[in-house]
């Protein structure tokens, strides 16, 4: 919807426009809700956008385009940020000579997700400035500034959203964000880039000295926003927090904090000072509590119970009222399924049927670990399911040991589930491995992104593609078979219980496209086929 220069967007709608006004020229990332629409409307509005095979890549291919002076973007989920978080902590001592803005969309309430760990303490931890936006015109505000603080202190950036802020549609007015990026180019800088100890010392210092800097700026002209109100009470907020407290407590003086790290520690001292109580109010960890209450300020924070899922008024409400009465159950929701024909059903049915151990791995999949099936006995990460299922086989007596099977989707097999092959390689249990690849051509969870082993980029386009039954060959397992699992129950069947009598290590690609996918995938084959026979004409002049 447009009215002038009103716009209704998503949160992640908003990062995707403020990145392409302010000329970000690369974006990169893995999908995982609730960040995966930023990327894929970057795209849309015309940017050059690309799915990593792991967050870890997508990070340091940002890195390495804000090395060249170029502004990137890199989307992930919050869990995402600990595949990526070994370069992330080296590159806030290298900084950058461009921009780069990491995205970490947090899941408070684990609406799609495996744990509600909560990302401001990373930016602590890394040393990294943090912005937190609260609706959608704070999402477009905050990624440009989020651009200029890291082209200025020359430091990358993190924008911490969370669900509710990802995926709620508020007005946004788009403005000038000032000039475009400078002319990519390289300079050599051995001594802040190189990170050896000798320089890596220094670096460190650096670091300190810009957060110093940053803390002093965000203290006189950060995006923290005084509204004072009826000064009887006082309330310290941030993020999606501050449209629960608004509604909640209207007459309440307010100190919403846009930078949730470095922290206005004096800004919120003289708040508190004018206030007769002041309460903080967040959600997740008690984070700017802890803070505030160590800079010696006197604040009342949230109960316990307060720490666990999402906030909302009526949470809020009871928070301001010191309620820790137990809070209404919501009503039970349909559990979710496979789909019907969901391909992954036979290699459910197959391992329920043979009494497998499974380690299992995280997308559409997880759900065999529910009945009829109850066929996944782990889930922890992605890739996890070949490392914990080789450490069950090295454990468990061998009766049990023979019947362990690790199971991995596709992308999550890209993802992370290569090292744990190779791991399986260097470290054999004595009974051998079986590791199954669930290839339905997709990354169905987060709604069908491609990745490196569908050979087509973020924009469907063809591209270079892995292999898996070659990989695995290339690595040394002899007993690696595809098959179709949907065409030939049967011999699926066969094969896992073949596999699990050797004792040898076998890897099985179960291979039907998700039916979901399936049509559209056809579609970007032909176009992928039109395209070509289109070059080979005009190659031959014809
Ligand atoms: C580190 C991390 N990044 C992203 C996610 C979100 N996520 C969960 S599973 C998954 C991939 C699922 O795809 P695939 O393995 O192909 O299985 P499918 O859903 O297609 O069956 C993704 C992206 C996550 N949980 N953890």
């Amino acid at each position: 919807m447009k009215e002038s220069n009103r716009y209704l967007l998503s949160g992640n709608e908003a990062v995707a426009q403020a990145a392409r006004d302010a000329g970000v020229g690369l974006g990169t990332g893995y999908p995982g809700t609730p960040s995966t629409e930023i990327l894929e409307h970057f795209a849309k509005l015309g940017g050059r956008a690309q799915w990593s095979p792991n967050e870890k890549v997508a990070l340091e291919v940002g890195l390495g385009a804000a090395f060249a002076r170029g502004r990137a973007l890199v989307t992930m989920k919050h869990v995402g940020l600990n595949v990526a978080a070994d370069p992330l902590f080296t590159a806030a001592y290298t900084g950058v000579s461009g921009a780069l803005v990491v995205v970490t969309a947090d899941d408070p309430g684990m609406a799609s997700s495996q744990n509600e760990q909560d990302n401001r303490r990373y930016a602590v931890a890394a040393g990294v400035p943090m912005l937190e936006p609260s609706d959608s015109q704070e999402c477009y505000d905050f990624t440009v500034a989020a651009i200029d603080i890291s082209e200025r202190w020359r430091i990358p950036v993190l924008l911490r959203m969370t669900t509710r802020v990802c995926h709620s549609l508020t007005v946004v007015r788009r403005r000038d964000v000032g000039g475009p990026p400078g002319a990519p180019g390289f300079e050599h800088d051995i001594k802040g880039r190189v990170m050896v100890p000798a320089n890596a010392r220094p670096a460190h210092h650096r670091l300190r000295e810009k957060l110093a800097d940053i803390l002093a700026w965000n203290e006189s002209s950060g995006p923290n926003r005084w509204i004072e109100r009826d000064n009887t009470l006082g309330i310290v907020t941030s993020g999606i927090a501050y449209m629960h407290a608004a509604e909640a407590a209207p007459r309440a003086s307010m100190l919403k904090l846009g930078m949730a790290y470095p922290l206005p520690v004096e800004t919120i001292r003289r708040f508190a000072g004018s206030v007769d109580r002041c309460i903080v109010i967040e959600e997740g960890d008690p984070y700017l509590v802890d803070a505030i209450r160590a800079a010696g300020i006197t604040a009342d924070g949230k109960a316990e119970m307060y720490r666990f899922s999402e906030l909302s008024v009526e949470r809020v409400r009871r928070i301001l009222a010191d309620d820790e009465s137990p809070e209404p159950v919501p009503p039970k929701g349909k559990p979710p399924a496979l789909c019907n024909t969901c391909p992954h059903r036979v290699a459910f049915t197959a391992l329920h049927d043979l009494d497998c151990i499974v380690a299992g791995d995280i997308g559409c999949y997880t759900l065999g670990a529910l009945p009829p099936f109850s066929a996944m006995d782990t889930c922890i990460c992605m890739g996890a399911s070949i490392g914990v299922g080789l450490g069950l086989r090295h454990t468990l007596p061998e009766d049990q040991a023979r019947r362990v099977v690790s199971v991995i989707g596709d992308s999550t097999f890209v993802h992370s589930g290569i090292t744990g092959l190779v791991e399986m390689v260097y470290n054999p249990p004595s009974t051998g491995h079986v590791v199954i690849i669930l290839d339905n051509g997709t990354t169905a969870m987060t709604g069908l992104q491609e990745h490196p082993g569908t050979g087509r980029t973020l924009d469907h386009q063809p591209t270079g593609k892995v292999c898996y039954e070659d990989l695995a060959r290339s690595l040394g397992i002899r007993n690696v078979h595809v098959t179709d699992p949907f065409a030939n129950p049967d011999e699926f069947g066969i094969l896992l219980k073949a596999a699990l009598g050797a004792s040898e290590l076998a890897v099985i690609i179960a291979r039907h496209p998700c039916l979901l996918a399936a049509s559209k995938i056809k579609q970007y084959e032909r176009a992928a086929k039109e395209q070509r026979l289109c070059s080979a004409v005009t190659n031959t002049g014809n």
